[in-house]
Formats: structure tokens, sequence, C-alpha cells
């Protein structure tokens, strides 16, 4: 076989295994083909069936669409990826920095440079005076949770175990990069028969250390005010249940991270929502009184501690259940190593009756309630002319179904989305925001939907990011996979725009706007409005294949998403809102301010940003 073929065989029978549930490990493979493959892997993956190829548009987004899927399947099922030398691997960079932030697993496999150096140098090859031995696959390294080259044939059935060690491991999961030289991958080799046998990849659920499950459980039992901070390791392990279970029992109060949202349902009483810089009054009332903090597979990032400014209480306590090591370890937190659900199970037991007073709880119940009467007052707001985000995901949230997806990753939508969004079911609420990467929106709707073809997907993009990467439109009608996407046009960059004016910046550049005469600037908010660029972008989804319904106000956006739903191929909604009209914000930021500068605006500024520094933590 060639080393192609080779790999593909062995990758087809690579399965995983959890609570006794077997799946084969590989879904698919997504591929773009160039000279530094087509010959190798396309060759290989041509010759047979079992593992199916899918045309993408762009390297970035067919890692984005697999990081995607993998979220869904809770990175029980994965996609590898092939491309081309040159700037076919490294477009793959962006999102595979994504998957390896948000530890989701993605096989890449981008060709690499003949590895006999006999015809060198070749089309797209990155020379270098110093040595032979780099080319533009060593820009994965820091990006790879293993990275490998395969210079000769046999050197795969050493790599490849790794592969699949490093994939298929709770805590060390994330982007894996195999580089095959272009004349290897067409070589070939008498691999060992049984290197190609069935494998299976227990995934295992590894029990926390005993004397830290009795310090954790005595640390709960004295506390008074306790917060549980689910991320998304809770979902990845598969820890609802037993979390619920928990939380019904104690009534401690849950908070939730980007990824952890949905660890409860919305209106469950001892939910508290969005928590940190884009969190709920409630969230960071209690976090910033809590006695005592437990991390459920939480990476504290700064949105979950509001840059350190979260939790005030000079007592607070971490308790972190982490089952990777260097998570657990954080704030100074009490180590909880080990998988989420085993180890809400095991604290179960030693926690005895343990209950928070009623009077927490209470308190917990009215801020999930007040909460509520937010998000309705928001879902109702009627703005005048264009609408108001809020509407927009109100109108989304009260059509879709409870199990229908919602999808995002960069943008003003992220942070409203956080706060607004009722989730009401497992996985229903699928937030990049690890990488917060513009682009991964579209893409990553193809690779939920391929993860679950049952459920609507309804992607929440901005104009920017659509304008970014939104060509995984024609995959989606190519697969038949069909999404609805919910296109916000704001002219620009809403986010950024309200950030530069909290910074004293006057939205500068964050407009898509003609570049303005006088001031020789693309001068953001102080420019008239009939300076904006002529972007049709339904125009645009239109010509990609997509079914688009434009719209521009409450009614018809809510029949738009009526019809959006009766048509079997992907949808673009296409819409517009009031760039500045935001929700409130509940928690603090930090975004560096220009210490000295021309501007009072940005002076004022900074002398407000010191106020909040003052109230930065240091963790322990
Ligand atoms: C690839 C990438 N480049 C830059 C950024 C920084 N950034 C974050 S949000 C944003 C603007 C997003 O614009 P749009 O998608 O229209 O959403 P809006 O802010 O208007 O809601 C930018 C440039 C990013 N997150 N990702
Ligand atoms: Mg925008």
């Amino acid at each position: 076989m060639t080393v192609a073929q080779a790999v593909i065989k062995y990758l087809n029978q690579q399965y995983v295994e959890r609570d006794g549930k077997e799946n084969k490990f590989f879904a698919g493979c997504f591929g773009i083909l160039g000279h530094g493959n087509v010959a190798g892997m396309g060759q290989a993956l041509q010759q047979q069936n079992e593992l199916k190829y899918y045309q993408s548009r762009n390297e970035q987004s067919m890692v984005h669409a697999s990081a995607a899927y993998a979220k869904m399947k809770n990175r029980l099922r994965a996609f590898a990826c092939v491309t081309s030398i040159g700037p076919g691997a490294t477009n793959m960079l962006t999102a595979a920095a994504g998957a390896t932030i948000n530890r989701l697993p993605v096989l890449l496999i981008p060709g690499d440079i003949f590895a006999r150096r006999n015809v060198a140098p070749v089309l797209q090859q990155l020379e270098s005076p110093n040595s032979q031995d780099f080319s533009v696959n060593d820009c994965f390294k820091p990006i790879s949770k293993y990275w490998d080259r395969i210079n000769r044939p046999e050197q795969i059935i050493y790599a490849l175990p790794e592969v699949m060690r490093v994939l298929t491991s709770p805590a060390e999961t994330g982007a894996v990069t195999l580089a095959i030289p272009q004349d290897v991958q067409a070589e070939a080799f008498d691999f060992p028969v049984d290197f190609f046998d069935k494998k299976i990849w227990r995934v295992m659920r590894q029990r926390p250390d005993v004397s830290q499950l009795k310090r954790a459980a005595s640390l709960i039992k004295k506390s008074k005010k306790p917060l549980i901070i689910a991320g998304g390791g809770a979902h990845y392990s598969e820890a609802l249940e037993q979390l619920k279970a928990f939380v019904h029992r104690t009534h401690i109060p849950v908070a939730e991270t980007f990824a952890g949202k949905g660890a409860l349902r919305y209106d469950d009483p001892h939910q508290l929502g969005a928590v940190g810089a884009t969190g709920t009054p409630g969230a960071n009332k209690i976090s910033e009184e809590a006695d005592l903090v437990i991390g459920l597979g939480t990476r504290y990032s700064d949105f979950t501690t509001a840059s350190k400014t979260a939790f005030q209480n000079p007592k607070v306590q971490f308790i972190n259940i982490n089952v990777t090591e260097f998570d657990a370890a954080k704030h100074g937190g009490l180590m909880l190593q080990g998988d989420a659900k085993a180890c809400l199970e095991e604290l179960a037991e030693l926690i005895g009756d343990y209950q928070v007073s009623e009077t927490y709880r209470n308190s917990v119940s009215e801020f999930n309630r007040s909460w509520d009467d937010k998000v309705s007052e928001i879902y109702a707001y009627r703005h005048d002319n264009l609408m108001s985000q809020g509407e927009i995901i109100g109108a989304v949230n009260d059509f879709a179904d409870d199990n229908d997806v919602v999808l995002c990753a960069a943008g003003s939508l992220p942070g409203d989305l956080h706060k607004l969004w009722r989730t009401k079911s497992n996985k229903s609420f699928h937030l990049e925001y690890g990488y917060s990467c513009m682009g991964y929106e579209i893409a990553g709707g193809l690779g939920a939907k391929m993860a679950d073809p049952s459920r609507e997907i309804y992607v929440m993009v901005g104009d920017g990011s659509y304008l970014m990467l939104s060509q995984e439109i024609v995959t989606s009608i190519q697969e038949n996979y069909k999404i609805t996407i919910v296109l916000i046009d704001n002219d620009g960059y809403k986010s950024i725009g309200a950030l530069s004016r909290s910074l004293g910046s006057e939205g500068f550049g964050t407009r898509y706007l003609y570049r303005n005469a006088d001031s020789k600037k693309i001068d953001g908010d102080n420019v008239v409005s009939n300076a904006i660029l002529p972007i049709n972008l339904a125009d645009n989804a239109r010509s990609l294949g997509a079914h688009v319904i434009e719209c521009s106000d409450y009614d018809k956006l809510k029949e738009a998403l009526k019809e959006a739903k009766t048509i079997d191929r992907t949808t673009v909604i296409y819409t517009s809102c009031d760039r500045y009209q935001g929700t409130d914000g509940y928690g603090w930021w930090e975004v560096p301010i220009s210490e000295v500068s021309e501007m009072d605006t940005v002076k004022e500024a900074y002398e407000e940003s010191l106020v909040q520094k003052k109230k930065q933590r240091i963790h322990h």
C-alpha cells in the first residue's frame, strides 16, 4: 500500500467507546486537492468508499466545520482534513488554533514538500538558508496538541497511534497535525497486516483523587455561598444529568460560560445564566459574593472572570473539577482532576445532606425570575426604523423548537446571545467563543448540521463575519445539509465600533464606508450615512445557491422564519439592525487603553479603566 492508502485504511479502523457505547471515530474527511495531495491522499480516498470524502471551498472553513462537528458529538467523533502543501496547508492554521483553544479534536493532514529534496525548491516551498528541514507546516507546531512529519513510510506505524491517543484524550485533545510530504504520500511499503486491525480507544472517566475529594467535600460543607460555574467540560463529559441532580439536592446555583451555556435549562430556578463580562446581574452579583466557586470544566477565560474582577469575596476559594491538570490548577484552586460526571457523582456521596440556606436559594431563584422578565422585555421591545439585535434574537428564540440549535462565534451577537438566549435543551447553544473566530459561523453551522441532521441549525452571523467566510453555503447545498442563516447587516463592526466608542475612540475604522475625501480616513461614526459601501450580501448569498429572504422589520422576520422552515435548502434570512442600539452590560472586560493620547475621550476612558483595574484580584 502507499502511505496515503495505509493512513486512510488505518483511520477507518479506529473506534471509540465510552459508557459502553462504541462508534467509529472518523465520520469523514474534508479535503481540497492540489498538487501536494491529489495523487497521494486524493488517490487513496478515491479507491475506497469507507471514509467519505467531502469537498470544501476553503481550508479554514473545513477545519471550522470539523471542530463544530466534534463539539456537537461531545468529541466522540471527528473529521480528518486533507490539504495540498503551502497555502492550502496554512489556510488551516486559523481554524486549527481555534480547535485547540476550544479543546476539540480535528485531524489535519497537510501535504508537505518533497522528503527526497531532489526537486527542491518545489512550487509553494518556503526556502530557508539555514535549514532544509523547515516547511510552512512548522507553523502548526504551537497550535497542535500533537505534530509529526512523516519522512519515511514506516514512521506512520508509530505516528498514527499517537495521533489517536491525543485526539481521543479528553485532557489532551485539540488539533493534531500529521504532515505528509507529497512524495512520501505516494510511496509504497509492506505495512504489517495487523496494523489495520480494528482498534477501540476507551474514552476513560478518570476518577478524582480520594483525599482531594474529601477536602473538596469539606470545603463545600463549610460554604455559605457556593457557586458552580459550568463550562464546556460539563457538556463534553455528558455530566448534565449529574449536575442537575447535584444542584437540585444541594440548591447550589449555577452560572454558565459560553461553552457551558445550556448546562441547565434557562428556567431552572438554580440557573443564574451567563457569567462574567457578558453575564447577567444575578450571576455577577452571586460571583462577586461567593465564598466558594466550583469550576466545572471551565478554563476561566477573561470573559468568565470579568478580567479577574468577578470574585470579590476576600475569602473566596475555588474547587476546580477538570479533566485537565492545567485547568484544575487555575486560581490556586483545590484541584479535583477528573471527569466531570465522575467527580460530581463522587462528590454527591460525600457531602451528605448539605444544602445552601433558604435565603440564598430564594435570592438565586429571584435572580432567575427577574432576569427572565428582563429578557421578555428585550424580546418585546420594538425599536424604531431598524430592529434592535435583542428583538431579532427574541424572534429566533421564540420561533425555534426546543431542540433546535443556535450557533455563533464573533461580533456583538455572542455577548447578547450569552445573556438573552433561552436555552431549552442539551447542545442547543453552540458558541465558539474560545477563539471567537469570525468566519466560524457558516462553516460551523454545516459541521453542526452534519453531526445532527434532525435539528434545525440557526446560524446567527454578522455582515463582517459573513464577508470573511461564507463559502460553505455551497458545500451545504452540495451535500444537502440545510442550515438557516440569520444574517444581520449593520454596515460593519457593531461590536468593535461600540467597544471603540466606550474606549474613547469614536468607532474609528469599524464601518464599511468609503474613504472620506476630506479627512482621508475611514472615519467611523463621524461620517454621513450615504458613504456606506454598496455591498449586497443578499445577492451574494443568492449567488452561492442559497434561498434568500430579505426582511427589515419584526413581523417580516417572523414570517421569514416560518418560510425558512419550509425550504429544503440552506436559507439566508437577510436583515439589518441598529448598530447603536445595544443590550446593557453588567461585567467588565479589560481592553488596554492608551495611557497618553491627544483625545480627551480616550483620557476619560483611561481614567475610568483605572477604577475597574483596582478591582482585579490575584487568585493564588
Ligand atoms: C478572524 C477575526 N478577525 C478579527 C476579529 C476581531 N473582531 C471581533 S468582532 C469583529 C467585528 C464583527 O463584525 P460583524 O460580524 O459584522 O458583527 P457585529 O460586530 O456587527 O455584530 C472583529 C473585527 C475576530 N474576532 N476574528
Ligand atoms: Mg456587523
